[in-house]
């Protein structure tokens, strides 16, 4: 091993000791050393750095200078579409996120991971994060979102005890925290969690306000409301409506199979999102914030307007089907962010409308793929048509 591999590894000065493992372009085996870093340069560790969040908040931190850590599960694909684009061959120079393996299930890799790292900022947006699906794996939800918060900043507080340091946390709140509590939500809104998906993030949520008032920790809980955008995950009522038009515009189906088409939604751009979380970690105190638009429309307004930007009827596409239902729903979610606006200075920049179009406009080009690979006789069965979940 070249003695600089350390230096091009982390883009940083020069290391006098090569790291026990090298990250190579495939093979991204973390390492368990001490990372070198350049004075002023902050550094932040994200968990769920390959979610649709995760990506964003990655591209936002590294265009503001951040050195990125982010822990990854391990899968048996690749999981790592969303930030591929970011990351750059460890042996080059200047590269600016690392990727460390790691489990919110498993305390001891998280405290080795925080060890290694140093962060000054940790983003804790992890999560098993399908509603629907927490109804089904309720347990393994619960031991991911509430208990995995907890042994991260259990984590976090001993590392602060023994290093002498403070680190940010931002903790991923969620507005399915205020369940049936009528709106509109603000920070002052009890919560009444309508799912185990929604049980576990109001257990996170006090475990953070616990351990800020109890150790004096600087976390911020973000309740962000429904935040979407190209990268969301396909099974998201959102990104499935937006699939589906682009894959019905190339004659690929010809159906969508949906549930419950009244629930309001308050949607926002996910790009606008992370900016709010990191401008909570740059306030002098701690805090809890609501993100969110102020705006709610119904799953039956995101359908007509996705399958309109197509110049398509919906009513000739669209079907419901019952196991789309959830056993409890949360029928209506509208955030009020006055003190996002007006402590941090965060407003959304992209609208509904906006944000529609570009999620159809992004899915009817990847249809258009699909369908040029199809008409070449190389069409693979839709991604995820086994799996009805969603
Ligand atoms: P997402 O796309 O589903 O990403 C979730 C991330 O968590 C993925 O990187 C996933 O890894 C990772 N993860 C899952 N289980 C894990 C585990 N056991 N240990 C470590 N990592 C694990 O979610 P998102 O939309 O980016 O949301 C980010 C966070 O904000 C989540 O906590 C979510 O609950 C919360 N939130 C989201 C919204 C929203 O509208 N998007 C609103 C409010 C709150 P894999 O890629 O390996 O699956
Ligand atoms: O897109 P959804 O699955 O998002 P949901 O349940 O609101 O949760 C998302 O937002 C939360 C913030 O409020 C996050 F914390 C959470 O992690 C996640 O990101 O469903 C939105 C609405 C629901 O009312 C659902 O019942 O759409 C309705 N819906 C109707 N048909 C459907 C479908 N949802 C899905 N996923 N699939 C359907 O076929």
């Amino acid at each position: 091993m070249l003695a600089d591999e350390k230096v091009a590894y982390h883009g940083l000065g020069p290391a006098t000791r090569p790291p026990r493992y090298l990250a190579g372009n495939n093979d991204l085996t973390p390492f368990a050393e001490p990372c070198y870093r350049l004075a002023m340069q902050k550094r932040a560790l994200i968990t769920g750095i390959t979610g649709q969040d995760g990506s964003y908040l990655t591209e936002f931190l590294i265009t503001k200078g951040y050195e990125v850590h982010g822990l990854m599960r391990r899968a048996s694909l690749f999981n790592t579409d969303r930030i591929d684009h970011l990351y750059h061959d460890p042996h080059l120079a200047g590269a600016s996120l690392t990727l460390h393996y790691g489990e919110l299930t498993d305390g001891s890799g998280l405290r080795r991971v925080l060890e290694a790292v140093e962060p000054d900022e940790i983003y804790n947006l992890g999560a098993q994060s399908h509603v629907k699906v927490s109804f089904d794996v309720p347990e393994y939800t619960a031991e991911v979102v509430a208990l995995g918060t907890l042994r991260l900043i259990e984590a976090l507080r001993d590392y602060g005890l023994h290093s002498g340091r403070q680190v940010r946390f931002y903790q991923a709140g969620s507005s399915e925290m205020f369940g049936a509590a009528p709106p509109p939500q603000n920070e002052r809104t009890p919560f009444y969690p309508r799912s185990p998906y929604g049980v576990s993030k109001v257990a996170g949520h006090w475990f953070a306000v616990n351990y800020r008032e109890a150790y004096d920790l600087f976390i911020c809980n973000g309740i962000l409301f429904n935040h979407e955008s190209p990268r969301r995950g396909e099974t998201f009522v959102s990104r499935k409506i937006t699939r589906a038009v682009g894959r019905i515009s190339q004659g690929l189906q010809s159906k969508l199979y949906l549930g419950n088409l009244e629930a309001e939604r308050d949607w926002g751009f996910a790009g606008d999102y992370v900016e709010a979380m990191w401008l909570m970690l740059q306030q002098e105190k701690p805090d809890d914030y609501v993100v969110a638009t102020g705006e709610k429309h119904r799953v039956r307004d995101f359908v007509e307007l996705a399958f309109a930007e197509a110049g398509l009827d919906w009513l000739a596409h669209v079907e419901i089907d019952s196991r789309y239902l959830r056993p409890t729903e949360v029928d209506a979610l509208q955030g009020d962010a006055e003190k996002a606006r007006r402590v941090l200075n965060w407003r959304p920049r992209v609208s509904f409308p906006e944000l529609v179009k570009m999620m159809v406009k992004h899915d009817m080009e990847i249809a258009r793929r699909e369908r040029a690979i199809s008409d070449a006789g190389f069409a693979d069965p839709a991604r995820g048509a086994a799996l009805a979940g969603g």
